[in-house]
C-alpha cells in the first residue's frame, strides 16, 4: 500500500470514529432521523459529545451567555481568531448532516493540522450554535442572532416551545442564566473569520467541495385562523366558520404565488384545536417559510399571500393573524475571504449560493468576515432522514477545511 493510499485510510477511519460516536445521539429508531431539538436530553447529550471531544484535544471550552459553545486552541483574547463550527440541533427527523458534519470537520480539522505540525498564529476556534433550526421556539438561529443582537433578548425570553415552555425557563432548566442573554460585542470582535463546513441542501455540487457565494432572503411567518369550533355531524355545512378553508386555502395560495414568482413557500407545520376528527375546529396554527432570490420578489410573495388569505377569510367567517417569527436578508459572504478560499482549494472550485439559512449568515449580516464551504450532497435531499453525504466526500471536506484553516491561520 502506498503512503498517499494508508493516509486516505487513517483519514476515512478517522471520519468513521469519530461520525459514528456521535451518530446515535438523538436518532429516533423509527424514522431514522433525528431529533435534537435545543436543550431536550438529546440535545444535552450531543453538546456533551462535543466537550468531551474537544478537551480530549486539550481544547478550552466554554459556553456563552446565549448556550453558544466555543472550543479553543490558542488564546482566544489574542485576537483575529478564525472560527469554524456549525450547530447539532436539527429540524424534527431530519438528517444527520444538517450542521453535525460542520462540527465534526472541524474537530477532525483540528486532528489533521496537528498531525501535520503545523502551528496557528492565531486561536483557532470551534462553535457550536445553539437551535439554529428554530426548530424548538421558532426563531431560525436563535444563538447567533442572540450573540451579534439581530433579536431582541426580552423577546428572545419569552419565546415558547409547543409545550409552553419559555427560552427563559429552558435555558435556566440547563443552568443558565436567561437574564444574561443577548449581544456579545466582544466576543465577535474576537473573531478574524468565520468559516462554517455544511452539508450542501440542494443538488448544486458536482463535486465534493464548493465554496458559498451567498444566502437567499428567507423568513418565517406565523398564521393564526380563528373560526368557531363545533360539532362536525350537526353543524349545517353553510353555518360554518371554519378555520381549516382558510387554511387549506393559505397553503394553496402560498404554492401558487411561490411558483409564479419564482420563489420558494412552504407550510410544513400545522397545529389544530382541538384537533379532533369529529369537531369543525376552533383554531388552526399555519406556519409559512417562504424564500426568494431578491427580497423585493420575497416581499411580493408574502404580501400577496396575506392579501389572498384575508380576502379567503372574510368568505370563510374566519378571522387570520399574522406573526412574524424571524427574517433573515440577502447574504453576499465577505468576497476576500470567498475567493481566497478558492485560491486556497483550487481555481475549479465552484462557488454557489443557497437558498438554506445558516448561522455564517447571521454572522456576515453582523459584520463579521464570513464564508461558507458546502459538501456535496448527492441526493439532494435534506431536512429527512434521506440526507446524505459519501464517505469520501466527508473527508474531502474535512481536508478541504483543514487547508483553510492553516491557510487562514499560519
Ligand atoms: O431552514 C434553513 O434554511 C436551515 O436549514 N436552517
Ligand atoms: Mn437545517
Ligand atoms: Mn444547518
Amino acid at each position: 500500500m502506498s503512503t498517499v493510499e494508508s493516509e486516505a485510510d487513517a483519514s476515512r477511519l478517522a471520519w468513521r470514529s469519530l461520525w459514528s460516536s456521535l451518530a446515535p445521539i438523538g436518532r429516533d429508531p423509527a424514522s431514522g432521523g433525528y431529533v435534537r431539538l435545543s436543550w431536550s436530553p438529546a440535545d444535552l447529550a450531543a453538546r456533551d459529545w462535543f466537550v468531551t471531544q474537544a478537551e480530549a484535544r486539550g481544547l478550552a471550552v466554554e459556553t456563552d451567555r446565549n448556550g453558544n459553545l466555543w472550543a479553543w486552541w490558542g488564546d482566544p483574547a489574542s485576537g483575529g481568531a478564525v472560527v469554524t463550527g456549525s450547530h447539532l440541533d436539527s429540524v424534527p427527523h431530519g438528517g444527520a448532516f444538517d450542521g453535525a458534519l460542520g462540527v465534526v470537520s472541524a474537530l477532525l480539522a483540528v486532528d489533521a493540522l496537528r498531525s501535520r505540525a503545523v502551528t496557528p498564529q492565531r486561536p483557532v476556534g470551534i462553535v457550536v450554535f445553539t437551535e439554529e433550526e428554530g426548530s424548538r421556539f421558532g426563531v431560525a438561529c436563535l444563538g447567533s442572532r442572540l450573540l451579534t443582537g439581530a433579536v431582541d433578548p426580552e423577546r428572545a425570553r419569552a419565546l415558547t416551545d409547543a409545550t409552553g415552555t419559555t427560552l427563559a425557563q429552558a435555558l435556566a432548566a440547563a443552568g443558565l442564566d436567561p437574564a444574561s442573554i443577548g449581544p456579545e460585542p466582544d466576543r465577535l470582535a474576537r473573531i478574524g473569520s468565520f468559516v462554517e463546513l455544511h452539508i450542501e441542501q440542494g443538488r448544486g455540487l458536482a463535486q465534493p467541495v464548493g465554496v458559498a457565494s451567498g444566502i437567499w432572503p428567507h423568513g418565517r411567518w406565523r398564521l393564526q385562523f380563528t373560526g368557531e369550533g363545533n360539532h362536525a355531524g350537526t353543524t349545517l355545512m353553510a353555518d360554518r366558520r371554519d378555520p381549516m378553508l382558510t387554511a387549506a386555502f393559505a397553503v394553496l395560495a402560498a404554492n401558487k404565488e411561490a411558483r409564479l414568482l419564482g420563489g420558494h413557500a412552504t407550510v410544513g407545520r400545522l397545529s389544530v384545536h382541538p384537533n379532533a376528527t369529529n369537531a369543525v375546529p376552533e383554531t388552526v396554527t399555519a406556519w409559512l417559510d417562504a424564500r426568494a432570490a431578491e427580497q423585493s420578489t420575497l416581499d411580493t410573495l408574502v404580501a400577496n399571500v396575506r392579501r389572498r388569505v384575508a380576502e379567503r377569510a372574510e368568505r370563510d367567517g374566519t378571522t387570520v393573524e399574522v406573526a412574524v417569527e424571524s427574517v433573515s436578508p440577502a447574504v453576499a459572504f465577505d468576497a476576500a475571504l470567498r475567493d481566497r478560499l478558492v485560491a486556497t482549494l483550487g481555481p475549479d472550485t465552484p462557488v454557489l449560493g443557497t437558498a438554506a439559512g445558516h448561522d455564517a449568515g447571521v454572522l456576515a449580516t453582523a459584520g463579521v468576515p464570513a464564508a461558507m464551504l458546502f459538501v456535496r450532497n448527492p441526493t439532494g435531499v435534506s431536512h429527512s432522514p434521506a440526507e446524505h453525504v459519501t464517505d469520501d466526500d466527508c473527508v474531502a471536506g474535512v481536508a478541504a477545511l483543514a487547508r483553510v484553516l492553516e491557510d487562514l491561520a499560519c
